[in-house]
C-alpha cells in the first residue's frame, strides 16, 4: 500500500527507467498487489528507444523477437520490418502502453539525482534533480547497458558553431542532414547506422574512423501478409528458444568446430550465415570462433574478402576491411549493416583514419586533424558510444548503508552477485547490473528473464516481511572471479570493447558482462535461489 509520511511518499519499489525492463517490473510487481513507480528522465517510455532518435537508428535483433513473449501482447502486434527502426519500436512501446496502463505509474521527465539508504527504516530515499522525494523499499534501477553516453574530451569542443549531437542525445524534433556537410565520429553500430543515412540525404559525410566495423549484413526486408503469419505461427517456440540460448536470440552458436573442418565445409557453413543475416555470423557461428585465434582467423578472413569485394578503391578498402584483423572477429560487437561498405564508393563519402590522423581539435567551422587539415561540417554527429554498463548507475549519488557512494566503492573494478546486487547496498537490484548476461542479450529477453528473477526476489521478502537482503562481499567477489574464469579463455580480452569497460579512458578492464551465456546463468541463479538465495544475507 502507498502511504505518505511528512508528505514524503513511501513505495514498495522504485524502478528507475521505463525501457523494456523497467516496464516489465512496473508490470508484474504492481499484478502482485505491491506498490509500484518507475521515475524515467525522458518524456515517453522506451529507454534507450526514446533518446537514441538519430536518422538510422535501428534494433538489431529481427523485430519479431524484439518484444515481450506475453500473448495478450504479442498476438496483436506486427512490426512492419524484419528490423524495426526507432519510430517503429516506440510505437511498440506506446502500444504497450495502452494495453497494459503503464504510464498511470511513471513519473516522467523525472531524473533520478540521488539515493540513500536509510539504515534506521530499511528504505531508499531516492531525490529527482526536481528535488522530489520517494521513499522505497527496494530500489530497481533498469538503466540498461548505455545510459550514460560517452563523449571524448576533444580541444575547443564547445567552438564549433554548427549543429554537434551525441547520436543518443539526438534532437527529438529531428535534424534535417539533406544538403548538410555531415561528420561522424566513430564507428560504431551507432556510427554505421548514421553513416548509411548521411549518405543518401547529405552533400557531403566524413567518417572519422578510429576502428573498423567488422559489420555484418543484415538482410533487411518489408514482412508480408504472408511473412506475418508465419511469424505468428512460430513465434511461440521462439520465445521459448530464446530464453535457452547463449545469448538470448533464437539461435545459437554452431556445436562444431572451425577447427575440425575442410575448408569446403567450413566456407560452406559461412556461406550459409552469411546469407541468413543478421547475428547469424557472429553468435551462430562455429562454437570455437571466439575462443580460438586460428579458428577466428577463418571467420575474420572470410568476412574480410566478402567486404573487399564490395569496396572499389584498394586504399579505402584496405582501411574499412584491413589484410590484417583490427582484433579478433565478434570480440567487439559487430554492426548489421545494409549498404555501408557501398556507400564509400559514392563521391560524398569520404573516410580519416584517426590512427594516422587524430582529431586535434574542434573550430567554428569544423575539425582539425594531427595533419593540420581542417574540414568544414553543418552537423557533427558523436557515435562515441558510452560508459557502458556501469556509467548509467555511477552518474547517480548512490550511497550504500554506510554512507559509502557506488561510484568509490566501483571505482577500481565492479562487484556484484549474480550481477544483481552488490554488498553495502541493500535492497537495491539491479535489471541489466554489470556482470551479468545485459551486455550479449536480446533486450527483451533479459528484460523477462533477469527480470523475473528480480520480481520474484522482491515479492517473496516483500510477502515474508522481511526487511532487508544484502549480498555478501564472498559472494561478490566469488561472482567476480567466476566471471574473471569465464572471460579468460575466450579472445574478448584481446580488444578494447565496452565488453571489457576498455572503450573509456582509465576505467578498470574487466569483463563488464557474463560471458557464461544465458543457459548457464540461469542456472547459477536456481542454483542460489533453491539455497534460500545463497551468497545475500536477509534480515
Ligand atoms: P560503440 O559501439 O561503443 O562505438 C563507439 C565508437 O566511437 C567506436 O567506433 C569507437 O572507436 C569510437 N570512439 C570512441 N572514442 C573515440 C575517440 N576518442 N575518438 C574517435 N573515436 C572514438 O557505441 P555505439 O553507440 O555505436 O553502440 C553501442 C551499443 O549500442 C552497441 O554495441 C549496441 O549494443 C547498441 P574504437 O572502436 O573504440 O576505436
Amino acid at each position: 500500500m502507498s502511504t505518505t509520511s511528512n508528505a514524503v511518499e513511501e513505495l514498495d519499489v522504485l524502478v528507475i527507467g521505463a525501457g523494456f525492463a523497467g516496464i516489465y517490473q512496473l508490470d508484474r510487481l504492481r499484478s502482485l498487489g505491491h506498490t509500484v513507480k518507475i521515475w524515467e528522465a525522458g518524456s515517453k517510455l522506451g529507454g534507450i528507444w526514446y533518446w537514441n532518435c538519430y536518422p538510422g537508428a535501428r534494433v538489431d535483433t529481427e523485430g519479431p523477437i524484439y518484444q515481450f513473449s506475453r500473448d495478450d501482447l504479442w498476438k496483436e502486434w506486427e512490426y512492419s520490418e524484419l528490423y524495426p527502426d526507432w519510430s517503429e519500436v516506440r510505437e511498440y512501446f506506446a502500444y504497450v502502453d495502452r494495453k497494459l496502463d503503464i504510464s498511470r505509474d511513471v513519473r516522467y521527465n523525472t531524473r533520478v539525482a540521488s539515493a540513500d539508504f536509510d539504515s534506521g527504516r530499511n528504505q531508499w530515499v531516492v531525490r529527482a534533480s526536481d528535488g522530489t522525494t520517494v521513499r522505497c523499499t527496494y530500489l530497481v534501477p533498469c538503466l540498461g547497458f548505455g545510459s550514460k553516453p560517452y563523449i571524448p574530451p576533444i580541444r575547443d569542443l564547445n567552438a564549433f558553431a554548427g549543429a554537434c549531437h551525441h547520436t543518443a542525445l539526438w534532437p527529438q524534433e529531428g535534424l534535417d542532414m539533406t544538403g548538410k556537410r555531415v561528420a561522424v565520429i566513430g564507428t560504431g553500430a551507432s556510427g554505421v547506422q548514421v553513416t548509411q543515412e548521411a549518405a543518401r540525404d547529405a552533400a557531403e559525410v566524413t567518417v572519422f574512423q578510429r576502428t573498423p566495423n567488422l559489420a555484418i549484413p543484415m538482410r533487411q526486408r518489408t514482412l508480408t501478409p504472408e511473412d506475418q503469419a508465419t511469424i505468428k505461427a512460430e513465434l511461440p517456440e521462439r520465445f521459448e528458444r530464446r530464453g535457452n540460448v547463449f545469448a538470448g536470440f533464437d539461435f545459437d552458436f554452431e556445436p562444431r568446430n572451425a577447427l575440425d573442418l575442410s575448408d569446403e565445409e567450413r566456407t560452406a557453413g559461412y556461406e550459409k550465415l552469411w546469407q541468413a543475416g543478421g547475428f547469424r555470423f557472429w553468435l551462430g557461428v562455429f562454437q570455437d570462433t571466439l575462443f580460438d585465434e586460428k579458428a577466428n582467423d577463418y571467420a575474420y578472413s572470410f568476412w574480410r574478402d566478402k567486404v573487399r569485394a564490395r569496396i572499389k578503391d584498394p586504399a579505402t578498402a584496405e582501411k574499412l576491411a584491413p589484410t590484417q584483423p583490427p582484433h579478433p572477429f565478434g570480440v567487439k560487437r559487430p554492426s548489421l549493416e545494409q549498404n555501408y561498405f557501398d556507400v564509400f564508393n559514392q563521391d560524398n563519402v569520404h573516410l580519416v583514419d584517426l590512427t594516422e590522423t587524430p582529431i586535434e581539435s574542434f573550430t567554428e567551422r569544423g575539425i582539425v586533424t594531427s595533419d593540420g587539415a581542417e574540414r568544414a561540417f553543418d552537423i557533427i554527429a558523436f557515435a562515441t558510444g558510452f560508459d557502458s554498463v556501469t556509467g548509467g548507475l555511477t552518474a547517480i549519488d548512490i550511497r550504500g548503508a554506510d554512507g559509502t557512494l557506488l561510484r568509490d566503492k566501483w571505482a577500481a573494478g565492479v562487484d556484484a552477485h549474480l550481477g544483481i546486487a552488490t554488498a553495502g547496498f541493500p535492497n537495491m537490484l539491479f535489471v541489466y547490473g554489470p556482470q551479468s548476461p545485459s551486455g550479449f542479450c536480446n533486450g527483451p529477453t533479459c528484460a523477462e528473464i533477469q527480470g523475473e528473477m528480480i520480481v520474484d526476489m522482491v515479492d517473496q521478502l516483500l510477502r515474508a516481511g522481511r526487511k532487508r537482503i544484502e549480498s555478501t562481499p564472498d559472494a561478490d567477489r566469488d561472482w567476480t572471479d567466476h566471471v574473471a574464469q569465464l572471460v579468460a579463455p575466450t579472445l574478448f580480452p584481446k580488444a578494447k570493447s565496452w565488453y571489457m569497460g576498455a572503450n573509456i579512458p582509465g576505467k578498470t578492464v574487466q569483463s563488464l558482462n557474463y560471458p557464461g551465456g544465458l543457459p548457464l546463468y540461469r542456472e547459477k541463479f536456481a542454483e542460489a535461489k533453491a539455497n534460500g538465495f545463497a551468497g545475500f544475507h536477509i534480515a
